[in-house]
This record gives structure tokens, sequence and C-alpha cells, in this order.
């Protein structure tokens, strides 16, 4: 019997549920789910393409990178800002929703556009967010702050599999943020991202531990992540340890804590490092697809009646609402198939491999040695660059 979290209704469907995943490896994000585990916030779905906006929802922290004056400074602010999206990344779901939730599988195409708006001096940042892939998903996404002199590319996909009653998550993809200092120049620091584990499953109730590492790489440094929960360093739950360390001298500085709340620096150093106790600040989503309006492709539009169904209760009607849309997708690629076309990336073009990645990679023996990329076409639309 499956646990108390899960609806007594939803009992048995979530028990296939789990047999199936657990029998399963690849998309997990294409199974269909009992309702309960589905995903809906106050007043929109919450599909995939909406998530690379937990990168700057302390848009403050982000834009103090640009004011930092020395390497290991600069350094700093860039761990201080990783490690401070965390917490809405893995566990923002549990708090406004009880749990982990399974988030909608973007169409291909899929776009998302937003903005945190400019306040006390920080500049305006904007998002940017395209579904380039739809097997596999895979999210492309730009977030820059132009007086800043900041930038953000990336893009995020995932490879699942089953242990232990856990959902292991391999992250696939990277981010690169470039940096113009007000001094003149560039640097370019290539950003990592963590395993992740599903716990939890059983009891209905599914949440996000982080494991393994993850890496910062670039402006003078490298520095290594390593994460761990219940039982290692402390025996607490949502553990890290990051090493900071110069690539041509010596003197490591060691940021310990917990990423979900805050952390000290331990050694090359003292203080309080981070600490996200205060609220966070989500992205004013922006219609951009027609001139203004949200086009069907953007996916507050498109998903508006699942989330709706969702978020009443009604189930049905949101079952429904998806198939029609996974069929109107297929109907797509039949259409492209047999006209021998294939659907246009907006704002993204790929590149089998990465010359940044190659080059920053290398410093901190992170393997692969290469990861393919989406380049940002810098065609930002014009509602967001008012
Ligand atoms: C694994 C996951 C989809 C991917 C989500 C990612 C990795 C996406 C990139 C973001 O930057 C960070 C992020 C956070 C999410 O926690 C992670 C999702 C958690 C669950 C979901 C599975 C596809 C759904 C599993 C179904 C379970 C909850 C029953």
């Amino acid at each position: 019997q499956a646990g108390e979290a899960v609806p007594v209704a939803q009992r048995g469907s979530w028990t296939s549920f789990l047999k199936s995943i657990a029998s399963f490896s690849g998309d997990l994000s294409s199974l269909t789910a009992p309702p309960f585990i589905l995903s809906a916030r106050a007043n929109f779905p919450v599909s995939l393409t909406e998530f690379p906006a937990y990168w700057c929802e302390r848009p403050e922290l982000f834009a103090a990178i640009a004011d930092a004056t020395t390497e290991e400074a600069r350094a700093l602010a860039v761990l201080k800002w990783f490690m401070s999206t965390l917490k809405g990344q893995y566990t923002s779901r549990n708090e406004s929703m009880g749990s982990e939730k399974k988030p909608l599988n973007p169409a291909l195409g899929e776009l998302f556009y937003g903005v945190w708006p400019d306040k006390n001096g920080r500049g305006q940042t904007d998002l940017l967010v395209e579904q380039v892939s739809h097997h596999p998903p895979i999210t492309a996404y730009v977030i820059e702050n132009r007086s800043k002199g900041l930038k953000l590319v990336g893009h995020s996909a995932q490879k699942t599999s089953f242990s232990g009653g856990s959902i292991i998550v391999k992250q696939i993809g990277h981010a690169v943020l470039t940096v113009k200092p007000a001094a003149g120049g560039e640097v370019q620091y290539l950003v990592t991202l963590p395993r992740l584990r599903i716990d939890g499953l059983w009891y209905g109730s599914p949440y996000i531990e982080l494991s393994d590492h993850s890496y910062i790489v670039g402006g003078g440094y490298t520095c290594n992540i390593e994460y761990k929960g219940k039982g290692y360093f402390s025996g607490k739950a949502h553990t890290f340890k990051a090493t900071l360390s110069p690539v041509h001298s010596s003197g490591d500085i060691v940021v310990e804590g917990t990423w979900h709340q805050n952390s000290k620096i331990t050694h090359g150093g003292s203080g309080s490092f981070h600490d996200v106790s205060a609220p966070k600040e989500e992205v004013t989503a922006v219609g951009a697809e027609a001139g203004g309006e949200m086009g069907g492709m953007e996916t507050r539009k498109l998903w508006q009646f699942v989330s709706k169904g969702i978020r009443e209760g009604d189930f049905d009607s949101a079952s429904k609402e998806k198939t029609r849309i996974e069929n109107e997708m297929r109907q797509r690629r039949k259409d492209e198939a047999a006209s021998g076309t294939t659907w246009p990336m907006k704002h993204f073009k790929p590149l089998g491999s990465d010359p940044v990645y190659e080059k920053l990679a290398v410093l901190a023996d992170i393997t692969p040695e290469t990861e393919d990329t989406y380049v940002f076409q810098d065609n930002w639309p014009a509602t967001l660059r008012s």
C-alpha cells in the first residue's frame, strides 16, 4: 500500500507509476503520472521552460558579481550567487506545493520570457527560454543584466535511472556566465550542475537531495562544490562544502553549510557567506511573441487550461487538454516529416562542441571533456528591450 500522502483514490495508480519508473530508463518526463503529483502554482502552470528563472530569483546577488574588482572577490560573488539559487531550484516545490512535483513536459519550441525590473540601481535582468528539443527534453536559456555587463547562457537536460527506491537524475548541460567588468575585458565562468536523488517516492512525498560534485571554473579560480545529505559531513540534509582554489597560486578558501539555509567561510577567511532566509523575487512573465501579447507557444498560454484543471481538481479536463496539445504537436511533427522540414529554433543555434566548456573544464579535470551547446542568437524580443 502506497504512503499516507497519496490520496486513497490514486494509490493504485501511484504504485503502478512507481513500478513503471523502476523498470524504465530514459525520458521520465514523458511518463503519465497520477494527478496529485502534477505541478501547478497559484495562477499558472509549471512547465520545465519556467525552471531557468530559478537562476535569478535573487537578482541583486547576480548584479553584485559586476561590482567585484579583484579575481578573488569576483569568484566569491559568483559562488555566492550560485549557492543562493539552489534553494529555489531544488526545494521550492516542497515549500509551495508540499512535495516535489512532476513538471509539465515542454513542447518543442515552447517559450518563456520574463524580467526582474531595475531596483536600487541593480539594473534590469531579462530572461528568455526556448525548448530546443522534445525527445529528449532540452531547455536552452539566457539571463542578461545588460547595464551590469552580465550574461548567463545555458541548457539543461536530464538522464534518469532508478536505484534503491530513489530516482537518480544526472543533469546534462552546463551554463557559461560572461562578465564584462567596468575596467574592461571579459571573464567567463563555466557552471556545471549537481546530480539529484529523488527520495520519499514510496510515501508519495518526493523530495530532492543533491549529491556528488558540481564546478564553477573561470576568472583565475576553480571551485569544486561537494554535496552530501543526511549522515555525511554533519548528519544534516542539503549540506555542501565548496573549495575555491586559485589556478596559478596556492591559498584555498573553503565555504561550508547547508545550501537551502546558510553557510560560512571555514578556511582561508572567516564570517558568514550565503544566507537565503530572506524572500526571493519571482520573475515577472512578459508576453513577447505577439508584440507584447502572449503567443500560442508561450508556456503560460499553451498550458493554461491544463493548469486550470489541475488547480481546480478537474483532472479529466486537464488530461483531455494535455492530450489535445500532445496530439497537435505530434501532428505538427508528422506534417514536418511529410514536407521534409524541421521546426526552426527561434533564439538558439545548436553547436556540437562548446569551445568555452573545453577550455575551462580541463582546469578542474571535469568530464566529459566536451559538451554540445546552444548559441544564443542575440535576438531579444522588443518587449524586453524597451
Ligand atoms: C527531475 C525533474 C525534472 C528536472 C528538474 C531540474 C533538474 C530542471 C533544471 C532546473 O534548473 C533544476 C531542476 C529541478 C527539479 O527538481 C528537477 C525535476 C524534479 C522532478 C522532475 C522529474 C522529471 C519528475 C519525477 C516525477 C516524480 C516527482 C514523481
